[in-house]
């Protein structure tokens, strides 16, 4: 029998999310392994050569980043979902970096500890919508048709925005817009709703009030 592919997660972290999506989106079977990121077990420490997660056991190789480790699990196993004319190819990679970055941004949006720095990444993301407004071509996906990996690294990203949404509307984006689409889109796939723990929500507001942000303070009120 041959040995599980084990995901070493964080169970907030989107990047680790984006490998989930990719696995569940591709049936292959594997195991998830939680770990404190506060306190790093120190096995983790010795095979995760930037101490971050996402981490991909396969038999004796680690691999690190949710980049490379998305294009592997997609080299290995069907359906592929990077295209496969070159140029798209790196085009998808460019928007996967882009997507990484709004992701960022959305972190820094909800730590900020007051409401200047707070609206600054606000704009930035918003900013960033605009332009993926503009690149989306034809729906439902980033590509049109066939899902790519650019579905699997900004869908929880979406996640993240719809959560809270109610509560503290960020209007980065309208429901009407193509980037709205899209959204509702992949919050529909099996995959991205399975790709989190079941008490997510819950754990993710606790994580947010408890960094008494500017963002979980307009959560509390
Ligand atoms: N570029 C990395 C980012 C991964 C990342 O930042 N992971 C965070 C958790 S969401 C982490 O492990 N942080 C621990 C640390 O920086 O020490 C990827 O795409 O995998």
């Amino acid at each position: 029998m041959s040995e599980k592919i084990e995901l070493i997660s964080f169970n907030l972290c989107p990047f680790v999310q984006r490998s989930v999506i990719t696995l569940l989106q591709k049936n292959i079977d594997h195991k998830v392994t939680y770990i404190d990121l506060e306190n790093p077990p120190d096995w983790f420490l010795e095979i995760s050569p930037l101490g971050k997660v996402p981490a991909l056991r396969v038999k004796d190789t680690v691999l690190f980043e949710s980049a490379v480790i998305n294009e592997y699990l997609d080299k290995t196993t069907p359906p592929q979902l990077q295209p496969t004319d070159p140029l798209l190819e790196a085009k998808n990679k460019a928007w996967i970096e882009f997507c990484s970055d709004m992701i960022v941004n959305h972190y820094l949006l909800t730590i900020a500890k007051n409401k200047e720095d707070f609206e600054k990444h606000k704009n930035k993301l918003h900013d960033q919508f605009i332009l993926l407004e503009k690149t989306l071509e034809s729906p439902p996906f980033f590509n049109g048709e066939k899902m790519s990996l650019v579905d699997t690294a900004i869908a929880p990203l979406f996640m993240r925005l719809a959560l809270f949404e109610q509560q503290v509307p960020l209007e980065l984006f309208s429901r009407e817009s193509k980037v709205g689409n899209w959204s509702q889109k992949l919050l529909s796939l099996p995959s991205v709703e399975n790709s989190v723990v079941n008490n997510f929500k819950e754990l993710f507001e606790a994580y947010l009030k408890n960094s008494n942000s500017y963002y979980a303070n307009l959560l509390n009120s």
